[in-house]
């Protein structure tokens, strides 16, 4: 076997893969996880729920690495979805009538996580609407019933529940979540695109005495809700 490539600058393996993401979240879960709905709309003809085309699409299985922002890395997660290029190609052009300009794409959350892509960046082959992970359907942790996975870009853009994709021609009325310099555009993972204005090197920094206090909150907020819910839902590790 060859040795695995390095890392990308400034990332650190974990063997862990933990619940994570901006503090807000920790205590927001999806409502839905028994069935996938995905609304298209933006500069479309025909707004729609995609979510039963989704299961006509050809699935893919794929193992791929993912990268947090705050620097840690999780290497080989096997995802099992549909490439976003054959959701785009096959609903998004022929059934919702999204214009051909309408490549400013935003992508929404049950728990009102929002990002964008360029359109260009989605249709990359390793792009996927995952709805399974290691063989099984999505962990409420991971993302039920349906997320976004873009090794390519700093786990931010990969939305969890997604529920919502928006194709306009411009992004002018479209304001990111949080603080702007946290934010890139596209987060290129191997151009180190960590956020805006300040150097990625920088910012590693910045993140990396965010990821422990980060993981315990999310930790602690997962079983709050598992306590207060009994037996927990399926899906749920219990
Ligand atoms: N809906 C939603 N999507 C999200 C987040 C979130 O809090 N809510 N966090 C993002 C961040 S910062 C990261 S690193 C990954 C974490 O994915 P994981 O919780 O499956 O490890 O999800 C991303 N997508
Ligand atoms: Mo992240």
């Amino acid at each position: 076997m060859s040795a695995p490539p390095p890392l990308p600058p400034g990332q650190r393996e974990t063997e862990d893969f933990p619940r994570f993401g901006l503090t807000p979240f920790a205590v927001r879960f999806p409502t839905t996880v028994d069935a996938i709905s995905l609304q298209v709309s933006g500069d479309v003809q025909t707004p729609l729920d995609a979510g039963p085309a989704l299961a006509s699409l050809s699935r893919v299985e794929q193992q791929s690495d993912f990268h947090c922002v705050t620097t840690w890395t999780r290497r080989g997660l096997p995802w099992g979805g549909v490439r976003f290029a054959d959701f785009y190609r096959e609903v998004v052009v022929p059934l919702a009538g999204a214009a051909p300009e309408a490549s400013f794409v935003v992508l929404r959350g049950q728990d009102g996580a929002r990002t964008s892509l360029p359109l260009e960046d989605l249709l990359a082959p390793d792009v996927l609407l995952a709805d399974r992970l290691f063989g099984q359907p999505l962990s409420i942790e991971h993302g039920a019933p349906l997320r976004l996975v873009a090794p390519a870009h700093y786990g931010y853009k990969s939305v969890k529940h997604l529920n919502r994709v928006e194709f306009w021609r411009s992004g002018a009325n479209y304001r990111p979540f949080g603080l702007r310099f946290m934010v890139h555009p596209r987060a290129r993972v191997a151009h180190e695109e960590r956020g805006q204005w300040v150097p990625g090197w920088l910012l590693r920094h910045l993140y990396r005495p965010l990821i422990r206090p980060t993981v315990a909150r999310f930790e602690q907020a997962m079983r709050q809700r598992l306590q207060s819910s009994g037996a927990g839902e399926p899906g749920e590790r219990s």
